[in-house]
């Protein structure tokens, strides 16, 4: 044991099991086919059976939805589809009467083109909110490139005839980047924040934050200088702007410091070396960040989101854990996850959804996920064992990468069946696809047409047939968290890796004041000899397994395929 364990300071954030929720997949109440808040609430008793503790909620606010709530339009209203203020009131109500708090998306980078800031600032070069966005007037010529991850032409800079300028959109042309030089628009977010905050949310997943701040001379970029600076990613080059600090302390002083609310960034372009600049407690900026480095694992350079044949290495999947969580070992706390709604589904990408190995590889990943050292946001259906639907055509698609990439390859006569096999590893709309309660039609998630196809998997994958079965995914989610409850060294231990260099064993130990547990997973669907680095008489119980043998001579595991154990160590 480390001293330093016990200086870790108590926080309820850091001891929570996040569950994140994409309301427009979880349940339609009034049969549109789109998830809702009085869906939600209706299903309230569920999500409290889960034993979680905090519910992040996707964007919920007004958007005309170019990008599913990801383009505000107004901050402090409710999305017409997801229902009104009232029903937002009556689910927070519920969800802090069942004891567990509520997160919400805080969208600053850009907002909708139908925000009424934008409505005003486009109109003329002299509106009192054109400062609220960025420009380039045309008579400076053409802006220098900018990529653009949703636009058909990848251009970030989108010409606007009213005043003759262009304007910034790291996203889409329906999501105007919002600019932070300005201190009126800083100041009208931290009311925003502020107005949020009093209504009694605990807290904000912000979006692209590491975005918001701009060098707003707008150099000339090169590949070759992204290639010599940012490791020759746009992103991680908009990841660091010169005043991404400075704003980052002043939304902490000005709205932050003066509540009991976590903060959780989403940490695009941040490599570890950095993750203390945003998360060390004593700079007084965010608690939390989550970084792409364990998602962007084995996906072939220079192509979108296309699988290496040879998958992923396990070997560097735990050096990225392992490296990130040593840089937060003293200081700062980490977050883990393995899918949300920008990813495809855990089981497909990380684990192996063939029948035989479903629920295995699913009740496996869990395990990583709620044994490790970091706060867990765990994504609905994933408890389930939801995976990618692997949709053949571009019709079936609704989300805007997938659709604009599409038509730009298009336009550039790329190869359009390529990018469609590799949508199907990574697309976003394999995380999106609704939620499956039951085998009724359409899963029990709508009586109207859900928006995006239900899996077809869902007449055997669904909380209903789950339930019934006590060794399902679902239960053994529930009997994890659980045990991640009573085991304070699975929150506040240190984490050590065993066998760095084992192509499919993950297997640490998880110690605190002197008590520890060592956890071993497979992930791979061979069984694997284990030895574990323990004299035979020190394995005392098995605390949890994912299969129903624990083959073991001595200290030596024979582990069965996306086995999953946790042994105390005496
Ligand atoms: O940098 C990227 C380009 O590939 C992405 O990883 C990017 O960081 C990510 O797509 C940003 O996601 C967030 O902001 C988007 C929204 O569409 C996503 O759903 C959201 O999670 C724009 O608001
Ligand atoms: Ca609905």
């Amino acid at each position: 044991m480390s001293n330093n364990d016990l200086d870790i300071q108590k926080k309820w954030w850091k001891e929570a099991v996040i569950y994140q929720i994409y309301p427009r997949s979880f349940m339609d109440s009034n049969n549109d086919g789109i998830g809702d808040l009085k869906g939600i609430i209706s299903r309230l008793d569920y999500i409290k059976s889960l034993g979680i503790d905090i519910v992040w909620l996707n964007p919920i606010n007004k958007s005309p939805n170019d990008d599913n709530g990801y383009d505000i339009s107004d901050y402090e209203a409710i999305m017409e589809e997801f229902g009104t203020m009232q029903d937002f009131d009556e689910l927070l109500n519920g969800l802090h009467a069942r004891n567990i708090k509520l997160v919400m998306d805080l969208v600053v980078n850009h907002s909708s083109d139908e925000h009424k800031w934008f409505v005003e600032a486009r109109k003329s070069r002299d509106n009192p909110y054109r400062d609220y966005y960025h420009w380039w007037p045309a008579e400076k010529g053409k802006p220098p490139f900018r990529k653009s991850f949703f636009d058909v032409n990848g251009q970030a800079w989108e010409y606007d005839a009213v005043t003759n300028s262009y304007y910034l959109h790291y996203f889409s042309v329906k999501q105007p980047d919002l600019n932070w030089e300005n201190p009126k628009l800083r100041k009208e977010i931290y009311d925003m924040m502020k107005f949020w905050i009093r209504k009694g949310i605990d807290g904000f997943r912000m979006d692209v934050i590491t975005f918001i701040s701009k060098d707003i001379n707008f150099p000339t970029i090169t590949q070759e200088y992204l290639d010599e600076n940012y490791n020759g990613s746009w992103t991680n080059y908009y990841a660091h702007g010169p005043k991404l600090h400075k704003y980052l302390k002043e939304i902490n002083k000005e709205v932050l410091s003066k509540y009991d609310v976590m903060t959780v960034a989403e940490g695009a372009g941040i490599g570890a070396g950095d993750a203390l600049k945003f998360v060390d407690e004593d700079m007084k900026k965010l608690d939390m960040l989550y970084h792409f480095d364990g998602t962007n694992l084995g996906y072939l350079p220079n192509q979108y989101k296309h699988m290496d044949p040879n998958g992923y290495s396990l070997v560097a999947f735990k050096e990225v854990y392992t490296k990130w969580n040593k840089k937060v070992a003293k200081k700062g706390w980490g977050t883990i996850y393995l899918g949300n709604h920008d990813q495809p589904r855990m089981l497909s990408r990380w684990g192996n959804d063939a029948t035989e190995y479903r629920e295995a590889s699913s009740k496996m990943l869990t395990t990583f996920l709620l044994t490790m050292r970091g706060t867990p946001y765990y994504y609905a259906g994933d408890e389930i064992g939801m995976s990618n639907i692997r949709f053949d055509k571009i019709n079936d698609y609704r989300d805007i990468e997938t659709l604009n990439m599409y038509e730009k390859i298009k336009k550039e006569n790329g190869d359009l069946q390529y990018f469609l096999d590799g949508q199907k590893i990574s697309g976003r709309d394999n995380g999106r696809t609704p939620f499956q309660w039951d085998n009724t039609n359409n899963a029990g998630f709508t009586g109207g047409t859900p928006w995006l196809t239900i899996n077809p998997d869902c007449k055997t994958v669904n909380v209903a047939y789950e339930e019934i079965d006590p060794d399902s995914v679902l239960h053994y989610f529930r009997k994890m968290v659980k045990l991640r409850k009573s085991l304070p060294e699975l929150v506040y231990g240190s984490y050590k890796t065993i066998d760095k260099k084992n192509a499919n064993i993950y297997a640490y130990t998880r110690t605190l004041n002197d008590r520890s547990v060592l956890v071993m997973l497979n992930f791979s669907d061979q069984q694997i000899s284990f030895s574990a680095p323990v004299s035979a008489g020190s394995v005392d119980e098995v605390l949890l397994n994912n299969l129903q043998n624990c083959k073991a001579h001595k200290n030596v595991f024979q582990l069965q395929p996306y086995q999953a154990l946790i042994v105390r160590l005496l």
